[in-house]
């Protein structure tokens, strides 16, 4: 345990940790049973274009959510195009600006204009009493999102989306397994997109859903994330290539599979986390809801620089010393990245929380990849830090 400041790696100790630890970790599952899957797939000759692993991924997903329909897709940035095309969203549609590029891309992408909303400090996702200022005669509709997993104020965006007749989505890529007032996330809004990426606790290499209880909108969803084909040589609506192939279904499936280990093991950690953290000066750590579903997959820290002696950056740096690649999601917000920084250069000005977040925000490891004693160490290094933050200033 490193309890001098001098065995801190910064200061020229040895990393606490030879392989790099990283945040997003994938948790690969049972992998006799996912090989076995894979030569499956080679005897059956049928790679991709809705096959029979593709199928049961989706079926198994609808099952778990309690939704009709699962398409699945290549990754949720694809499935997130499609839906906001499918939906008919034009002109501008309101976004938080505190989420992964991919929210906003989604609709540049589409030429429409992402206009961005703070979040509420709380919950750190978008806030519902910001929203109506921004609606404008070319809204046309907004995108929550489950940062962290954990649901953001679906009532409140429901209602304001029924009243100013806005269409209301839901950007769930962190969110699968998670509830909300009891109902799974997957049921809310025209439609929900989940991610099934490599990094998420659930994990396809790459992938993506989308979720929806209307019908209509995933016989054309369907459609759109296969070239509009309605039949062999008969194509009846503009579409793209957004399929999910079935080696990605199979580890989805696997994934799937081993869910309630990963979130034991998720939820584990958090406790470690929080047992270890507990009484630190300027560090709190996110909390999830006891009473709802959720997959405890991102360990989420605010610093207050001021209480803590140490800023977010300086604490990052450290611990990037000792070889634990904590990260800085989602730093320094969308509306500072290209193209929004160029498009909106003022746009700061309505985002005093987001901004004040991105300082404070630090993502520590977790999933099946670390131990209690990673953790113990990991916060003792933390401990470390702020007992001694006078000396570790000038470093
Ligand atoms: N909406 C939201 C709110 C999202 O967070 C995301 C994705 C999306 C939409 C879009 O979903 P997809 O189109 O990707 O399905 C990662 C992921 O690439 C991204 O999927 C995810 N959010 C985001 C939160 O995290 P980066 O830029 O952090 O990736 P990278 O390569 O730095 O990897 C993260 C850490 O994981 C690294 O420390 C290395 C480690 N890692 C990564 C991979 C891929 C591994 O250990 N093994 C691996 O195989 O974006």
């Amino acid at each position: 345990m490193k309890n001098r400041v001098a065995d801190l790696a910064i200061c020229g100790g040895p990393p606490a940790f030879k392989e790099t630890l990283h945040v997003g970790r994938p948790n690969i599952g049972d992998r006799d049973a996912l090989l076995k899957s894979f030569n499956q797939i080679l005897d059956n000759r049928w790679l991709t274009n809705n096959g029979p692993f593709v199928q049961e991924f989706e079926a198994k997903a609808a099952e778990l959510i309690g939704v009709k329909h699962c398409i699945a897709m290549c990754n949720a940035t694809v499935a997130l195009e499609i839906v906001i095309r499918a939906i008919g969203l034009t002109g501008e549609v309101i976004v938080p600006s505190f989420t992964f590029i991919a929210t906003a891309h989604a609709l540049q992408w589409q030429e429409i204009t992402p206009v961005f909303c703070d979040i509420d400090p709380h919950t750190h996702t978008i806030d519902p009493r910001k929203i109506e200022r921004l609606i404008t005669p070319k809204t046309t509709g907004i995108i929550g999102v489950h940062l962290w997993g954990r649901p953001c104020a679906i009532t409140e965006l429901t209602e304001i989306g029924e009243r100013r007749n806005l269409k209301l989505i839901f950007d769930a890529a962190h969110a699968f397994g998670c509830s909300h007032k009891g109902r799974m996330i997957g049921n809310f809004g025209e439609a929900e997109v989940f991610s099934f990426h490599a990094t998420k606790f659930i994990n396809a290499f790459e992938g993506g859903m989308v979720t929806t209880n209307n019908d209509e909108l995933a016989a054309k969803i369907r459609l759109m994330k296969n070239f509009g084909f309605g039949g062999y040589d008969n194509v009846v609506h503009i579409g793209t290539n957004g399929k999910m192939n079935e080696v990605c279904a199979a580890m989805g499936l696997s994934s799937i599979e081993g869910m309630d280990q990963v979130i034991a093991a998720n939820r584990r950690n958090y406790k470690q986390y929080q047992k270890d953290l507990a009484d630190l000066p300027g560090i709190s750590l996110i909390r999830y809801d006891e009473a709802e579903k959720s997959n405890y997959q991102y360990i989420v820290l605010e610093i207050d620089g001021t209480v803590a002696g140490i800023s977010r950056d300086q604490l990052m740096k450290m611990l990037h010393a000792e070889n634990i690649f904590a990260r800085r999601y989602f730093y320094p917000g969308c509306h500072r990245m290209e193209p929004y920084r160029s498009y909106f250069p003022h746009a700061g000005l309505l985002l005093p929380e987001t901004e004040k977040l991105c300082d404070r925000i630090l993502i520590l490891p977790t999933g099946t990849a670390i131990d209690e004693g990673d953790i113990k160490t990991i916060c003792g290094i933390i401990r470390t830090a702020i007992d001694y933050s006078d000396s570790i200033q000038n470093i």
